[in-house]
């Protein structure tokens, strides 16, 4: 099989590059190991940037986040006893689009099959050859049957544990990592919203967020112990801990009900660079990964694939600046949201290292963020989403 761009990875970052890559007339393939069901099952990301809905307005896909997703502008913030709003529209003139990742994956995938374009699907044994020449190929298993692609580039759209950045020889590639000593416990219910817009609770028993999907389905988390196990949290023990973590007026507000999804996700900071190997470029978290405090993992993924849909619509006319300097641009962006990501991270969990300085270091910043209109300006705009060239 012969094409111009071979995509391994069909979650957000694969297939947005997909649709992007069919609007401008660029003929490719995407190679996904999991079934769509599986990509669908898992509950990820929830907040979108104006950067990441004008990339899936441009794929043509954006129709049901404007109808279905909710605008907020705004957040709050609980620490200390205290509750302060972060009104990120007044601070930056712009808002964030609350619309599940879920969604946004299946709106890109009902796109692609009104398009008529298909999607290898329960691909296995995905493999990489010849990238750092001008024949890259991929070779794959798929319904028992071997397969070969013949492609002019091949982009890694395959995830932190995918096959792409492995195939990188470890000598060509310098990583960036940072594990936190903590935990997400996830749940997502049927239940109508504690709040009208999201609250991030910082408590001596640990980080809290409140989130939604809909004006009827929640998604909460606690900070927990990675010795946690999942099956360890009851609903009931997960409704008493996220109560005790948040204002006495949401605890006693709040509607607690049966979780539909439950999980635990470890918290890293990791980058790899250059995201370029001669034909091979990297995409979304196959190159990096946020601690999801900042909400950037997802919107990250969207804005590589934004700069390098553009650098290779761009490469097919004529002119390679783009896919020359696309590492580099992307990196840019990426180390921003790195930096906000973990900044947003340490200042509100608490770490088994903290100490009472650390305590009073967290608290005397956060006085400060909620007293200084430039601190909550510089916070605001980085949780908006900084531009896509930045
Ligand atoms: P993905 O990992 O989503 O997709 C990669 C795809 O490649 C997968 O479908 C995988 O099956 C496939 N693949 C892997 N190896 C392959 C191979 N060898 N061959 C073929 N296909 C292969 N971000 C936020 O902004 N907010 C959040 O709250 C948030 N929560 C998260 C919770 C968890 C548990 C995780 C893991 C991530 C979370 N993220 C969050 C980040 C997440 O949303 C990612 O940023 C987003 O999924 C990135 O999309 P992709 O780059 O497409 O990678
Ligand atoms: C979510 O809705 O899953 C979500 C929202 C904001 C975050 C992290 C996760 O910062």
């Amino acid at each position: 099989m012969r094409t111009q761009v071979a995509i391994i990875g069909a979650g957000p970052s694969g297939l947005l590059l997909g649709a992007l890559l069919h609007k401008a007339g660029i003929d490719h393939v995407i190679i996904e190991r999991q079934s769509p069901d599986y990509v669908l099952s898992r509950i990820r990301a929830g907040v979108l940037e104006q950067v990441t809905m004008d990339l899936l307005d441009a794929a043509g896909v954006g129709a049901r986040m404007h109808r279905e997703g909710l605008p907020h502008d705004g957040f709050d913030l609980c620490f200390d006893g205290r509750r302060h709003r972060i009104d990120l529209h007044a601070l930056t003139g712009r808002k964030v689009m609350v619309y599940g990742q879920t969604e946004v994956t299946r709106d890109l995938m009902d796109a692609r099959t009104a398009a008529g374009l298909g999607t290898v699907y329960n691909a296995s044994d995905v493999q990489l050859h010849d990238f750092n020449g001008t024949q890259p190929r991929v070779t794959f298993t798929a319904k028992g049957e071997a397969h070969e692609v013949h492609a002019d580039f091949i982009v890694g759209c395959d995830g932190f544990h995918g096959v792409a950045r492995a195939s990188v020889p470890t000598d060509a590639m310098q990583t960036f990592e940072k594990v936190y000593p903590f935990g997400w416990l996830g749940v997502l219910a049927d239940v109508p919203p504690v709040h009208e817009e999201l609250i991030y609770a910082s408590d001596e028993r640990g980080f809290a967020l409140c989130s939604m999907r809909s004006k009827s389905r929640v998604r909460y988390y606690v900070q927990c112990s990675l010795e946690d196990k999942v099956e360890q949290w009851s609903d009931d023990a997960f409704w008493d801990e996220l109560k005790r973590r948040l204002p006495a007026e949401d605890a006693a507000r709040m509607v607690t009900g049966p979780s539909i999804e439950k999980s635990i996700a470890p918290l890293r900071s990791f980058v790899a660079e250059p995201m370029r190997f001669g034909r091979l470029f990297l995409a979304g978290d196959a190159a990096h990964i946020v601690p999801p405090t900042g909400a950037k993992g997802l919107n990250l993924a969207a804005s590589d694939v934004g700069l390098l849909s553009h650098a290779l619509t761009d490469y097919y006319r004529g002119n390679a600046v783009g896919i020359d300097t696309y590492s580099e641009r992307a990196l840019s962006r990426i180390w921003k949201a790195e930096r906000f990501s973990w900044w947003f991270t340490s200042l509100m969990h608490r770490f088994p290292d903290t100490g009472a300085f650390g305590r009073r270091m967290q608290s005397a910043e956060l006085d400060y963020l909620v007293k200084s209109e430039a601190a909550m300006t510089a916070m605001a705009e980085n949780y908006v989403g900084l531009p896509l060239n930045v």
